[in-house]
């Protein structure tokens, strides 16, 4: 017997349909929900992995006041009077939260509530700020409404496809499924990738354009321009649904190919044939995410992108629309309750005193915030300064993700009152909490979440509340009723919550707002366990059904118009030529941001598992950096040391690091540290894509890797950055002096009882230095010393913790660092569903199978999720080519 459940995916805004099936013992495994609208049954690499983060490894499982567990009523009653007195000294703006895209809508809709209404601050903003703001405030001014006109059936249907600032493949990997599964049914249809770097996404494209950083404003404005003097200009709808498309055109026009060419950095037949393909195809949806959004320009990014799309009358019909894809599962959901400090609640306007009231009557609050909060840079300013002295983190990890993130860990540090509300006992940002509250988490809690496309799911609860954890809704929903507010805070469930929340959506709205779900205003307990996934707008009395806008016009400017923003090409500032390089950052295949989640995962950690820097060839060459050498990164505002991964798929003068590593799991690899806070300035979203830095070799004695059946403890070398391996532990190191003792060093990191001496190797000459400690027939830790990058075989040395060592000889070959004769390394893992390298991919090819397919059939490989089919293809295309030469 087991029991199967229907849910939703925690990580990417595709937000897929998951069954979690729990077995009779207790044993939880997942797939995907064939009948989901959004995945149809598909899962990514994180996705499919997610029965092996649900373990209470590093949970905090009670309420923490000072480190010290408490009760939670006194941990809720301190809140709530800290917060009160706060506010009855210095004001409503001297408290502040902050939230997340990773909330449920519940949760969400009452942290909302409490601020805007009932403390009479909007102090409240979101992770969200660094993720979707350039594009909800592009949205509101080309549409009067932050909303998503298209839907992922859309880009099946296009013929041309533009991912701009985009990777998908790794990103939103199952809309990439979905997208590759629709191309190869239709190969006709076109696919542009316009992205810096070279990503696995390009691999699928039928042009790839290496953009100069932010060029994007540039290029979508030439391509009005171009558009302007062509049959593809739809006059009628310009004419009846549009405002401001002459203003639009004039600015687009001043721009010559010549200065295209050089603010895009792309060469004159590339820039003609994007715009050839725009111009030819009626059927055109532009998607796009961080590369347009987190930028000094991502709110012209996203009106120039509209621009296009309102000009050719290409939006709302199927097939067509510019389409953002959000990051967070719930990042929709957060925007449809107001969580950002400049909205108020359901898609209202908080700079409309008619809107106001009416939230104001609809929650019948004492008072209400009638002026946008501190945006996410400016709110931890404010604490920095001390104008914000009381403070709720909730659901993110900021002084990860932040820009300037040291300055955000000392504004955090210094803030007389934190509250964390968090799963994890140990992040980056809850060792600061005076506060610390357990929450439930993914499987553990109950709520709803909207996706990309506007599609409302629940996610369900399958496991047991573990310790005392609670739902994040009910922790902030106590504290309202413990600051006074009884009556407006006593939701008996979230059911109650979301009740509440579809009839504000409703109420006094004539269709003048767009998001309306009033359908669901008297959704009771038993139709919320069973809801299915819908999408909006869903008004009562309303079918459910494929819902699309903008097709007919019906904008939500107050004429029902849409605007065209006249755009200008933005100006660099970039005259300190002591930072003459460009750090982009961003995202890998399998982890999910800070890592507190997919960092629990083995499987997962194999793909990737040291924070790098790209760079490429000649840079490398240049600043003196080896091929994974290591290489520290400065700015401004702090530093980085990464791996240097040496790849002309990056481009000149650009360095890519990831966003996710942080001090849980490396020395000094918090990235946001070196990203400056500037933010777009009508957002006010950080710029974490084209951040000024200088790079440098980092020089070290010597180089080191490990593995451990043991947590190491207690690091402190110049470098080490800790992976969660089958079996134990991966470490990579640094030295740049050598201990009096390197078994004594391995003792202390690696809990090696004394009793155990090391089977060892030690060449003076060279530098190199092997140990392995086994008990009995068991691996304990194993140690690499070199002074280059150390070359064993990773992925072998791992499975030596899991196998058993009977033979000394067995033994001998993990101090030598390299597999017997007739056992292969299996090397770097490509597939991590099935945990296959890449050297068995090299040798698949070499043994003839030349398609992703042949070695699906060969090795599993690429044959369940499909995120690694991409990289798959590349080894295949790199093996051939070499071979061919
Ligand atoms: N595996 C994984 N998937 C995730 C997440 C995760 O943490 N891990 N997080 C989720 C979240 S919250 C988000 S917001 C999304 C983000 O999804 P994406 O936006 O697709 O991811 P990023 O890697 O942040 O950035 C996308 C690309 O923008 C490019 N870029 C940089 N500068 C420019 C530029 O000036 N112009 C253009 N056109 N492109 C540029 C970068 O090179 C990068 O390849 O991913 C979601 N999905
Ligand atoms: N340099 C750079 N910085 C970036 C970005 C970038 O591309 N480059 N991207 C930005 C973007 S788009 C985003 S979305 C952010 C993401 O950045 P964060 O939001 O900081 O990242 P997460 O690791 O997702 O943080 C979620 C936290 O909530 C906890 N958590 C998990 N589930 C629950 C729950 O149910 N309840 C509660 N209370 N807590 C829970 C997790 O343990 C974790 O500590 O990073 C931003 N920062
Ligand atoms: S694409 Fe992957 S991470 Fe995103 S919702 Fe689907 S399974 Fe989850
Ligand atoms: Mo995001």
């Amino acid at each position: 017997m087991s029991t199967e459940i229907k849910t939703t995916c925690p990580y990417c805004g595709v937000g897929c349909g998951v069954i979690a099936r729990i077995d009779d013992n207790g044993t939880v495994s997942v797939k995907g929900d064939a009948d989901h609208p959004a995945n149809f049954g598909r899962l990514c690499s994180k996705g499919s992995a997610l029965a092996e983060t649900i373990d209470l490894d590093g949970r905090v499982l009670h309420p923490q006041i000072n480190g010290e567990r408490a009760s939670w009523d006194k941990a809720l009653d301190l809140v709530a009077s800290r917060f009160s007195q706060t506010i009855a000294e210095h004001g409503p703006d001297s408290v502040a939260f902050y939230v997340s895209g990773q909330l449920l809508t519940e949760d969400y809709y009452i942290a909302n509530k409490l601020m805007k209404g009932f403390i009479g601050s909007a102090n409240i903003d979101t992770n969200s700020r660094l993720c979707m703001s350039s594009s909800v405030a592009g949205h509101k001014r080309a549409f009067g409404a932050d909303t998503v006109p298209g839907t992922y059936e859309d880009i099946e249907l296009a013929d041309l496809v533009i991912l701009t600032g985009s990777n998908l493949a790794w990103c939103h990997p199952v809309i990439y499924q979905r997208l590759a599964a629709a191309k190869a049914a239709r190969p006709s249809m076109k696919i542009v990738v316009i992205d810096p770097r070279r990503t696995m996404t390009a691999d699928i494209a039928d042009l790839h354009l290496a953009i100069r950083p932010d060029g994007d404003v540039a290029l979508f404005m030439g391509l009005l321009a171009h558009l302007a003097g062509t049959a593809a200009i739809d006059q009628n709808y310009i004419g009846k649904h549009t405002n401001g498309f002459a203003e639009a055109f004039a600015a687009a026009s001043t721009l010559d190919i010549a200065d295209l060419m050089e603010l895009t950095g792309l060469p004159s037949m590339q820039l003609r044939q994007f715009f050839r393909l725009f111009e030819e195809t009626e059927k055109v949806v532009t998607c796009y995410s961080q590369g347009v959004n987190q930028s000094a320009s991502g709110t012209d990014k996203v009106n120039a992108i509209v621009n296009c799309h309102l000009a050719t009358g290409r939006i709302g019909r199927p097939g067509m629309g510019p389409f953002s894809l959000t990051g967070q599962p719930n990042a929709m959901g957060g925007r449809e309750v107001g969580g950002l400090a400049n909205m108020l609640a359901a898609h209202m306007a908080i700079e409309n005193p008619e809107d106001c009231d009416r939230v104001q009557r609809f929650w019948q609050s004492p008072d209400i915030a009638r002026k946008a909060g501190l945006k996410a840079v400016d709110m931890f300013r404010a604490v920095a300064d001390g104008r914000i002295k009381a403070l709720w983190i909730m659901a993110t990890n900021p002084v990860v993700s932040m820009p300037d993130a040291d300055a955000v860990a000392a504004a955090i540090a210094a803030c007389p009152f934190v509250v964390v509300s968090d799963v994890l006992q140990e992040t980056d940002t809850t060792q600061y909490a005076h506060v610390l509250l357990p929450s439930l988490g993914w499987g553990e809690k109950d709520g709803t979440v909207t996706n990309s496309e506007r599609r409302i799911s629940r996610q369900r609860a399958f496991l047991d509340q573990p310790g005392e954890a609670k739902a994040d809704w009910w922790q902030m929903a106590e504290v309202g009723r413990r600051m006074g507010f009884a009556d407006e805070f006593s939701f008996p469930s979230a059911a109650d919550v979301f009740a509440e929340h579809a009839a504000l959506s409703a109420f006094e709205n004539d269709g003048s707002r767009d998001f309306d779900i009033g359908a669901h205003a008297r959704t009771d307990a038993a139709t919320y366990d069973a809801l299915a996934p819908f999408q909006w707008p869903q008004p009562e009395h309303a079918a459910a059904g494929i819902t699309r806008f903008f097709g007919e016009g019906g904008f939500f400017h107050a004429d029902r118009k849409a605007r065209f923003i006249a755009v200008e090409v933005p100006v660099s500032d970039r005259t300190n030529t002591d930072f003459p390089l460009t750090l982009n950052t961003g995202r890998i295949r399998d982890q999910w941001h800070t890592m507190t989640r997919t960092g629990k995962s083995a499987r997962l950690s194999a793909h990737i598992a040291e924070p790098f820097a790209e760079i490429h060839p000649r840079d490398a060459m240049e600043i003196g950096v080896a091929s994974a050498a290591l290489v520290e990164i400065e700015s401004p505002y702090g530093t980085a040391v990464v791996r240097a991964l040496v790849t002309d798929r990056q481009a000149r003068g650009s360095l890519f690091v990831p966003m996710h590593w942080n001090d849980q799991f490396a020395a000094k690899a918090r990235i946001d540290a070196v990203v400056a806070p500037l933010t777009d300035p009508v957002s006010g979203q950080p710029a974490s894509k084209n951040v000024a830095v200088s790079a440098r070799p980092l020089r070290v004695e010597s180089y080191g890797f490990a593995v451990s059946f043991a947590k190491p403890q207690n690091l402190d070398t110049v470098y080490w950055a800790l992976a969660k391996a089958i079996g134990g532990w991966r470490l990579e190191l640094a030295f740049d002096a050598a201990p009096d003792s390197w078994t004594e060093w391995c003792r202390v990191h690696f809990g090696i009882p004394d009793h155990i001496e090391p089977l060892g190797y030690a060449d003076a000459q060279s530098g190199d230095l092997r140990l392995a400690f086994f008990e009995g027939d068991r691996l304990l830790a194993a140690f690499f010393l070199a002074r280059q990058p150390v070359a064993v075989a990773r992925n072998w040395a791992i499975e030596q913790l899991a196998v058993r060592h009977t033979e000394l000889a067995k033994r001998f070959a993990v101090v030598a660092g390299r597999p017997g004769a007739g056992r292969m390394d299996p090397g770097a893992t490509v597939c991590s569903c099935f945990g296959v390298g890449v050297n068995q991919i090299v040798a698949a090819v070499r043994g003839g199978c030349h398609s992703v397919e042949a070695v699906g059939k060969d090795l599993n490989a690429g044959t369940n999720c499909g995120s690694c089919r991409a990289e798959i293809r590349g080894i295949i295309d790199g093996c051939l080519a070499a071979a061919a030469e």
